[in-house]
């Protein structure tokens, strides 16, 4: 760590006469480089470590200076689709009664937002979210109507629930014994933002939401202010881990509205994360049973995270390529 916290050091002086800078944050795990002479963009962030596989293809957009609306969808539908990844999309796990159910939502530069929650059998919840967005008069649709106008859509009716995950469901069923563990078998939302080549945001974020959850239960990732959030003159964040502690402080409207009071990312995302811990302390709950990470991104392609305890990583793609980068921490 030390040779670290000195290499960071030296490029920040190595590099201020280019008008680069460093921050290293408390614990000397994060850093955040940014270019201070002018904005670093375009830029993708997302979180978890299949982030990279999704930035790639969020990139493809971005660098040809595409919308960062259609950046995060296209990015975002790689975990989607992929059967492997076991808390997104298709091969998502299912819900206690054995149902695949997905939330997700969409905001972008103009404040246009869209929104599906308990959507079951479409693979691609977060291009309905899109449509709705597009397409209705209105701003979340949920369950057997979100169904219905993804078929009215045109999206295809399938069956998401891959093998692994009925076994592990019929496991499961054994102890039938709800008890989300933090970063165990819950942890891969994918929420993305992104700043693009015009200098606008958006964002995207999809789940299958706590494996095993309540029949109906909706978490924080179809919630615009909670799971996600953009502000076109502002910043952007996104949110993963246990999503009722995310809405309960409004989680990610709060990390935008910190940036805004001119916090960079990182300090924005410290500050609620210490929001959630005192709440949680003042409820008598135990901490360490709790895992919520956010991510976010300012106007000036300035990132930053922060989460309650270790394990949660994000990825990062700028003109300097694509990295994962391991989340500082509260919980030491
Ligand atoms: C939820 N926030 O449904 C999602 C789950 C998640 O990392 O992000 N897990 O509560």
């Amino acid at each position: 760590m030390a040779n670290r916290r000195k290499f960071l050091k030296t490029t920040a002086l190595a590099t201020a006469g280019v008008a680069f800078q460093s921050f290293i944050s408390k614990s000397e795990e994060v850093v955040v480089e940014i270019n201070s002479g002018k904005v670093n963009k375009p830029i993708v962030l997302s979180t978890w470590r299949f982030g990279i596989e999704a930035n790639e293809a969020a990139w493809i957009v971005l660098k040809n200076k595409g919308r960062a609306l259609d950046a995060v969808e296209a990015g975002v539908k790689i975990p989607e689709g992929d059967p492997t990844e076991r808390s997104v999309g298709y091969g998502g796990r299912p819900d206690r009664d054995g149902r695949v159910t997905l939330d997700a939502c969409i905001m972008d530069e103009l404040s246009n937002i869209g929104s599906v929650a308990c959507l079951e059998h479409i693979k691609h919840p977060i291009s309905v979210a899109r449509a709705v967005m597009e397409k209705t008069p209105h701003v979340m649709l949920a369950g057997e109507g979100a169904l219905q106008f993804a078929l009215q859509q045109g999206f295809k009716k399938e069956n998401l629930l891959v093998e692994e995950s009925e076994k592990e469901w019929k496991e499961w069923l054994k102890t039938n014994e709800y008890n989300p563990k933090a970063n165990i078998e819950n942890h891969d939302t994918i929420g993305m933002i992104a700043l693009d080549a015009n200098g606008d945001l958006s964002g995207a974020c999809t789940t299958s939401g706590m494996a095993f959850k309540m029949n109906g239960r909706v978490g924080d990732s179809p919630i615009i202010g909670a799971g996600l959030y953009v502000d076109n003159e502002i910043g952007a964040a996104t949110a993963t881990g246990h999503g009722e502690e995310v809405i309960r402080i409004s989680g990610c409207h709060l990390v935008v509205e910190l940036m805004r009071q001119g916090k960079s990312p990182q300090k924005a995302c410290e500050e609620a994360v210490m929001r959630i811990v005192k709440l949680t302390q003042k409820r008598g709950k135990n901490l360490k049973d709790i895992q919520v990470g956010f991510i976010a991104l300012n106007k000036k392609g300035e990132y930053g995270s922060y989460c309650v305890q270790g394990g949660f990583n994000y990825a990062v793609h700028d003109a300097k390529g694509n990295k994962l980068i391991d989340a500082n921490y509260f919980l030491k």
